[in-house]
């Protein structure tokens, strides 16, 4: 069934689908398919096959650009293995769910919000931000509730390579850094290079600043605990 409002269009299925050897499951849309006139792809929607004895797959839309594919295999109503992120563009070979709720530091109980918060974003007033030492000092935080952003700052001096690491749940790290001669600003990212499924970025500072870290959860709609540390050290290179 399709249904047009004035942004987008939303799809939902039901019905049920045969395959010759292995029988039937039950199509379902837990959340409708949604396209947006103005994106080129579905946006968000999820889709559920369900099988016997409660077996269940879902198709979770996250953007025009990934989606998840999660399974619950022995019917206890939790999705225990996820082909991770996915992006639409590489097409669809033979996809390998793999465990990866069950150690990724996520649990049934509710994960309590961390006293840094709040801390989604950086607050204007220096005082208000969280600062993390670059000696090592590990810093236990929470994303939680679910979609949770936690800003961390230090200070970075050029010439030093600086290793900032996760460990903990399966997070995403992202560094933010200017140049402020030239005012010019950067980013970067990653997601597994820690420990486990933890982030880890290697960054050489080439012009002291205001180094600003964020971290969520790889899956936005999950909460979990984490370790982050910063290490300074001065820069291996030889032009410094
Ligand atoms: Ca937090
Ligand atoms: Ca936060
Ligand atoms: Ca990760």
């Amino acid at each position: 069934m399709i249904r047009y409002w004035y942004e987008f269009e939303e799809a939902t299925v039901s019905g049920r689908y045969y395959e010759p050897d292995y029988g039937y499951v039950a199509l379902f849309t837990e959340e409708p398919i949604r396209l947006y006139y103005y994106e080129g792809f579905f946006s968000s929607g999820v889709i559920v096959a369900e099988g016997s004895a409660n077996t269940r797959a879902r198709l979770v839309i996250l953007s025009p650009l990934d989606y998840i594919i999660d399974a619950d295999v022995d019917g206890d109503g939790f999705y225990s293995l996820s082909s991770g992120i996915r992006s639409w563009d590489e097409e669809y070979p033979d996809i390998e769910l793999e465990d990866k709720y069950s150690d990724d530091g996520s649990s049934d109980t509710p994960v309590e919000v961390d006293a840094f918060e709040p801390d989604d974003t950086l607050g204007n007033d220096a005082s208000s931000r969280n600062m993390i030492s670059t000696d090592g000092t590990v810093q236990h935080h929470t994303l939680a509730p679910a979609g949770d952003i936690d800003t961390i700052v230090f200070y970075a001096a050029s010439g030093h390579d600086y290793v900032i690491e996760t460990s903990g749940c399966d997070t995403m790290l992202y560094i933010a850094y200017s140049n402020p001669a030239t005012n010019d600003a950067a980013m970067e990212f990653d997601d597994d290079s820690g420990p486990g499924l933890g982030s880890r970025i290697e960054w050489p500072c080439t012009s002291s600043c205001l180094a600003a870290i964020a971290v969520t959860h790889a899956f936005k709609e999950r909460t979990g605990s984490y370790s982050i540390s910063v290490v300074e050290s001065p820069a291996s290179g030889t032009g410094n």
